[in-house]
């Protein structure tokens, strides 16, 4: 019988434990049958989801996997849903995904606020999926999960998962960077996204090791489990990592810095991703903990695609080489490759983890593959051997946190207020979140907006990370000679104003 590999790795880690916390501790076995259970719950007497999207809504931990790991066994596709969106931006997830069942933990179940009766969705609590029963047979290139990301249409787009490419980028990754079954890691990235799910999640149950999980990241916490000697490895993205150092600079902090860099320098690997580290906090971070960090390129549509090496050295500013199976080129505005040092190109991708499709959009799948190869977007050029990423082919694409955000889809979410005639999202750089959203909006009559009272408004319809942080008035956004809004005019707006 075909078994999803993680499956059949579960069984051979049965009795190691798989997650654990202040409270409790749960096996590969435990994982193992409440995932069984959650699938025959979702089953129902029938025979297999056939590619059902489920989307669930369940705080890290064995829970979550249990849930994920479920709907997988019964053939559906999961949906996770992030339990900081706004009530319309899942509306939007559910009806673009054809959702009609939801998992959600009791405690997040007001995150859908008045979903469940508008969409007449089916709502099911983890703890009410339980039975046995035979589970189907799921081939590799079965469909298992769809995330939502950003880019340059309003909406974010579903990207697709099938299982081959869930098991490619996690047998990469273990390979890569050498993980054991004796790793033990901190969870707390937001777990709507690949950098939790698959790079944290999925390789660390793929190898056998232990997750702690958290519901969000809280430096005093887990600076305390590290100062025990908690971890082995840690991932995060670049925000996280000045959180910890301004963490180890705080006064009140001072008498435990010894304790918790001793904690970060003893582990086996420490890495950065979702976003550029800048140089300074890398050789930062290595003068306090003797740690160097290693940094890593990757992407939703195409899992990690460029990674410092785990042996050998780990640059700052660079994002290393290609990983094993990544095949990857720079191409030039004029769509040639660029060949040899120090010409910049967009990345562009193929491989077995690169995804097929967004769901249910053909469009948007046609224009970001020419040939075979996916477009990333991201422009880059090599240097003594090794990539460093130079920016973005699109200015409508903000990284912020960690999170890449749509200014298109943040417009038009503003251009619904009732004050607000025109406006303009750009990302402004910032040493804490990388970007920040700032928005240029021209009012309507006599009309004038505060940030804040913008913030609040945009909260019932936006995620907190996608909140504008800076706002301008103007009177007229700046324009070429075509009528079109020019960005960067409007990125020197600001420059001017400070
Ligand atoms: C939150 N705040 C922001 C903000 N987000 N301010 C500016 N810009 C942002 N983006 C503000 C809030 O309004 C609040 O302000 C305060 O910060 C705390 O908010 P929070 O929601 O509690 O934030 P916090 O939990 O501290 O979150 C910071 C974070 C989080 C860095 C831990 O953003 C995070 O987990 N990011 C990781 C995202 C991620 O995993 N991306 C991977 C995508 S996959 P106030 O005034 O109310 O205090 C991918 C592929 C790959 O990229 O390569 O990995
Ligand atoms: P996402 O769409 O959320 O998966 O984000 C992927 C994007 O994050 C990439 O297209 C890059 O723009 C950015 N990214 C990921 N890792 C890095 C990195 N190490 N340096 C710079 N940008 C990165």
């Amino acid at each position: 019988m075909t078994m999803l590999p993680i499956i059949e790795r579960a069984h051979r880690h049965a009795d190691r434990m798989a997650f654990w916390g202040p409270d409790e501790t749960h096996s590969y076995a435990d994982l193992l049958e409440r995932s069984a259970g959650v699938a025959a719950g979702l089953l129902a007497g029938r025979r297999d989801l056939d590619e059902e999207r489920i989307a669930f809504l369940v705080p890290t931990g064995v829970q979550y996997a249990a849930v994920q790991w479920g709907v997988w066994r019964a053939g559906g596709i999961a949906v996770p849903i992030n339990s900081g969106a706004a009530v319309p931006e899942i509306e939007h997830v559910l009806e673009n995904a054809s959702v009609r069942r939801v998992v959600a933990s009791p405690l997040l179940l007001s995150v859908l606020g008045d979903l469940p009766a508008k969409l007449r969705l089916d709502v099911l609590t983890p703890e009410s999926l339980e039975g046995d029963c035979a589970l189907p047979e799921i081939e590799p290139a079965r469909r298992g999960m769809i995330l939502f990301t950003s880019g340059t249409t309003s909406k974010p787009k579903g990207v697709v998962f099938t299982h081959a490419m869930i098991a490619a980028q996690a047998s990469v990754l273990v390979d890569a960077w050498r993980w054991q079954a004796e790793d033990r890691i901190p969870l707390f990235l937001p777990m709507h996204h690949l950098h939790g799910i698959l790079n944290v999640l999925t390789c660390a149950l793929w190898a056998g090791a232990a997750i702690e999980p958290f519901t969000k990241f809280d430096p005093d916490r887990i600076c305390a489990r590290v100062a025990e000697g908690a971890y082995s490895v840690f991932m995060a993205v670049p925000t996280i990592y000045n959180r910890l150092v301004a963490w180890l600079d705080a006064p009140e902090n001072k008498h435990h810095v010894k304790q918790v860099t001793g904690g970060f320098r003893a582990m086996r690997l420490m890495v950065s991703g979702s976003a550029a580290l800048p140089a300074g906090v890398h050789t930062d971070w290595a003068r306090r903990t003797g740690q160097q960090l290693l940094e890593r390129y990757g992407m939703t549509e195409i899992g990690m695609a460029l990674s410092n090496p785990y042996s050998g050295e780990r640059r700052a500013g660079s994002v290393g080489v290609p990983l094993p199976g990544v095949e990857l080129q720079l191409v030039s505005e004029a769509g040639r490759v660029v060949e040899g040092e120090g010409t910049v190109g967009e990345i562009w991708v193929r491989g077995e983890t690169v995804f097929d499709e967004y769901w249910n959009n053909p469009d948007a799948t046609a224009h970001s593959f020419r040939d075979g190869w996916f477009k990333t977007g991201d422009i880059a050029t090599i240097e003594r051997g090794y990539y460093r990423i130079m920016g973005r082919s699109s200015v409508d694409i903000i990284k912020s946190g960690g999170y890449k955000l749509s200014a298109l889809e943040i417009e038009a979410v503003l251009l619904d207020h009732p004050d607000i005639l025109e406006c303009a999202v750009v990302g402004l750089a910032d040493e804490e979140w990388g970007e920040r959203v700032a928005v240029a909006a021209v009012f309507k009559g006599g009309a004038r907006l505060g940030l804040s009272e913008l913030k609040e408004w945009a909260k019932a319809r936006l995620s907190v990370y996608k909140l504008p942080r800076t706002l301008l008035a103007v009177d007229t956004l700046p324009r070429n000679a075509m009528g079109k809004i020019t960005k960067q005019a409007v990125k020197a707006l600001f420059a001017e104003e400070r």
